[in-house]
């Protein structure tokens, strides 16, 4: 497989999706609820999903699409080559701010990650990694994560964790709040793993994430070092919905061993 060339095009199909989207926001953008009231999808998420496929499909028919929308196959398997996209991450962001809603994609091979994507609409950043070969922002280079103490950390997390709830120990959060530099939540999983990998963060924690949130930044992750898994401590179930942590791997076992406790599920 020639990975150069799939890379070029997975750019090209990437900043094309992303010019559409800009130019969705003169033009009514439909708003729908999916699960519950704050899980939002719009004609445009739709829209750019099958966008993708459509080029992809033309790219090379063999290449099956995992996306959030679910307007490609059905997808059980990692087998072949399986492209894990969400057209929008971070929908709500998109239609209330009008930014902060990244595209990501992550290219696999045999359940493999070859290549990832996390791209932001409105910036016009791209962070990428291609498996082997290293990560970049933009035409940078990515530096691997560097070492630093919990105390000097920042790190995303929803508030709603600080809160009592059924999922995890808030107290132990709380702890965690307190010793840190700093928190932020930024309403976008790809974004905040972006930040994580290129050192913006240095921990994101989430209870349930979907492959499509994450499926390109966990190849960014392996490349600059940053440890991304559930809270197990094992790999993301890419075949389900899954807790997740990333962070710096000064700090990832650190996290886990000392301020996350998950409750039991009734
Ligand atoms: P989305 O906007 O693509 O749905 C914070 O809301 C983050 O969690 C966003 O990245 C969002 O992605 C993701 N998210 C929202 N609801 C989710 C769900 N039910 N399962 C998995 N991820 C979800
Ligand atoms: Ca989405």
């Amino acid at each position: 497989m020639d990975v150069k060339k799939l890379d070029q095009f997975a750019k090209e199909i990437i900043v094309e999706a992303g010019k559409k989207i800009r130019d969705a926001f003169s033009y009514d953008i439909e708003i729908e609820t999916k699960s519950g009231a704050n899980d939002l999808v719009t004609n445009i998420d739709r829209e750019t999903e099958l966008f993708f496929i459509e080029k992809i499909k033309a790219f090379d028919s063999s290449h099956r699409i995992l996306g959030e929308e679910g307007m490609g196959e059905k997808v059980e398997s990692l087998e072949g080559v399986v492209w894990i996209i969400d057209p929008i991450d971070g929908t709500m962001n998109f239609v209330k701010q009008h930014r902060h809603f990244m595209i990501t994609i992550g290219v696999y091979v045999d359940g493999v990650g070859i290549l990832g994507y996390i791209f932001d609409v409105m910036r016009e950043d791209l962070f990428y990694a291609i498996a082997g070969q290293g990560a970049w922002y933009n035409d940078s280079p990515m530096r691997k994560l560097q070492p630093l103490k919990i105390e000097e950390a920042v790190i995303g997390i929803n508030a709603n964790w600080v809160t009592p709830n059924n999922r995890i120990n808030h107290e132990k959060i709380i702890e965690l709040v307190r010793t840190v530099r700093g928190t932020r939540s930024y309403g976008s999983a790809a974004m905040e793993i972006a930040f994580v990998v290129s050192g913006k963060l240095d921990a994101y924690i989430s209870m349930r994430l979907a492959p499509w949130d994450i499926g390109g930044g966990v190849v960014i992750a392996k490349e600059v070092g940053a440890i991304a898994t559930n809270f197990n401590g094992n790999p993301f179930d890419f075949l389900t919905t899954d807790t997740f942590l990333i962070a710096n791997p000064y700090i990832h076992q650190l996290i886990l061993d000392n301020y996350i406790e998950e409750k039991k599920m009734l």
